[in-house]
């Protein structure tokens, strides 16, 4: 189904049939126009950029380039088509039809799962609010506002399910999400990460590649939900979300290439000289944002994550393709704890133990990327390697919230930590250093000088387009 434009509010789930819904819609959408106007990316509404834009959401429809004056941009309501006699995979109604509707017995605990998933959204636009200014590059603020975009449509997903399935407690709630802002000291971001400045560009590119990755196993497990529509919606924003961690993926690999030529060049390891981020300053912001990332998956054993599985609303990573018996009552999962001063695997209950589970099958897929990274080092004749701390590092929730530990996963005491922790994790130093690099660079094809080109631009343009226009 293709998805009409002229419509106040793009869709494709027949919202013009449900009168009340649209209207309720229509009237959240000034207050969604106010927000991005006063936390959206500042400066942007002169600016025509060539963006991506959902057209339809069968394959290939979602992708659609053309040049968009910023504010005229349409966020819609997109789910990915809804599959013939879908069943729920796990939990106690294994076997069951998929709800169409919300069960009232599940009402909270799935209006609690969408706010905090909604929450994210704008908090990370918040985030991002001023890096427009110091763009390395036309083809690197296209993407920016692209994840923008894309991240603004994402609360409109969550937006749409609470006011069409959660009456007058969905509508205060997407009120709600226009009225906490990130880093807000009275009313914050609910996730801890959502309130972490994103100043600079390394952290939005670290950021988009290790935070958007806890939003890409987070959707993946509400894709596997009971509830159709949730997971409708989760399926059709990780479609979305693949090109997020594209932009944080090689954004941290071009300047890693652009450090390691420098380094080569001048035969030194001193690349600041040169206007580059050495490579050690790499591994603590690494460090930073790999740690505050894990955070975002919970305590290792959660009585919460055990609930959602076993009710039927939220699943494990490819629930479908674990080889078991989708309901968990027998079986055992190893969780990290800190006994007598050491770190030791201990057996949970695995009910209890699925956040560790989805924490696990995401540090998998970080190792791949910093593999990735660490290539580019070793191509260059480089000898360093850029490594993922342990995951008792640096830890505010779960079972290493209460210790100090080290990058290689050595407990600490506290002396230990405050003596090093300037070199475990970016300085004041390092971030007036890495802030210092970053200017504007607004003309075609020209690149800032810490970081290389892309290998090929957005849809077969060539670099030197003028992905932003400013008017
Ligand atoms: N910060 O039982 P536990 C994305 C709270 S990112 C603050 O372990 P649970 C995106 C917890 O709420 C994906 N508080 O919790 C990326 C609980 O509170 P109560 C976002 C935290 O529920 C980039 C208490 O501690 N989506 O899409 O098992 C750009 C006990 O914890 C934190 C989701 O997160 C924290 N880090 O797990 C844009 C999916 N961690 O009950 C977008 C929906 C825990 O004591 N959310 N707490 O009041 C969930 O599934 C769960 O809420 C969590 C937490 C996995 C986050």
């Amino acid at each position: 189904m293709s998805i009409d434009y002229q419509e106040t509010i793009p869709n494709n789930v027949n919202l013009g049939e449900d009168r009340r819904l649209q209207r309720a819609l229509e009237k959240w959408q000034p207050g969604y126009l106010d927000w991005w106007r006063d936390s959206g990316p500042e400066q942007s509404s002169e600016m025509d950029v060539y963006l991506r834009t959902a057209i339809s959401v069968e394959a290939g429809g979602w992708a659609n380039y053309s040049h968009v004056r910023m504010p005229d941009y349409r966020w819609g309501i997109f789910l990915a088509p809804p599959e013939a006699d879908r069943k729920i995979n796990f939990g106690m109604h294994k076997g069951e039809p998929a709800w169409q509707e919300v069960p009232g017995e599940y009402r909270a605990e799935l209006r609690r799962l969408i706010v905090t998933q909604g929450d994210t959204e704008p908090a990370s636009v918040e985030q991002q609010r001023r890096l427009g200014k110091t763009c390395p590059s036309l083809y690197d603020l296209r993407n920016l506002f692209q994840v923008n975009v894309e991240e603004g449509r994402h609360l409109w997903a969550m937006v749409y399910l609470l006011h069409a399935y959660f009456g007058r407690d969905g509508r205060e709630e997407a009120e709600e999400m226009l009225a906490r802002h990130s880093g807000d000291p009275d009313k914050p971001r609910i996730l801890g990460a959502f309130n972490e400045p994103t100043p600079e560009w390394l952290s939005f590119f670290m950021f988009t590649f290790f935070t958007d990755r806890d939003g890409k196993f987070q959707l993946a497990a509400l894709a596997e939900s009971g509830l159709d529509p949730l997971s409708r919606t989760c399926r059709f924003m990780l479609t979305e979300e693949a090109h997020h961690m594209f932009v944080g993926e090689t954004g941290v690999d071009r300047i890693v290439k652009r450090t390691v030529e420098l380094m080569r060049e001048h035969k030194t390891d001193d690349v600041r000289k040169f206007g580059a981020i050495d490579l050690p300053t790499l591994q603590k912001y690494i460090n930073f944002h790999y740690s505050i990332s894990l955070d975002l998956f919970g305590q290792e054993i959660s009585t919460n994550a055990a609930n959602y599985f076993t009710m039927g609303l939220k699943g494990r990573y490819r629930e479908t393709e674990i080889d078991d018996d989708h309901t968990l009552t027998e079986d055992a999962y190893e969780v990290p704890e800190i006994r007598e001063g050491a770190i030791v695997a201990a057996q949970a209950p695995a009910l209890t133990a699925i956040n560790e589970r989805l924490r696990n099958d995401y540090v998998e897929d970080c190792q791949r990327g910093v593999d990735k990274w660490n290539r580019t080092i070793r191509q260059a004749g480089v000898d360093f390697e850029l490594k993922l701390p342990h995951h008792a590092f640096h830890r505010e929730i779960g079972a290493f919230s209460s210790a100090h530990a080290s990058p290689e996963g050595r407990i600490v005491d506290e002396g230990d930590w405050n003596s090093n922790e300037g070199l475990w994790l970016p300085s004041i130093e390092d971030k007036a250093y890495v802030d210092s690099l970053m200017g504007a660079v607004t003309e075609p094809g020209k690149f800032a000088n810490w970081i290389a080109p892309p290998g090929k631009g957005v849809y077969g343009q060539p670099l030197d387009f003028d992905y932003v226009r400013f008017n």
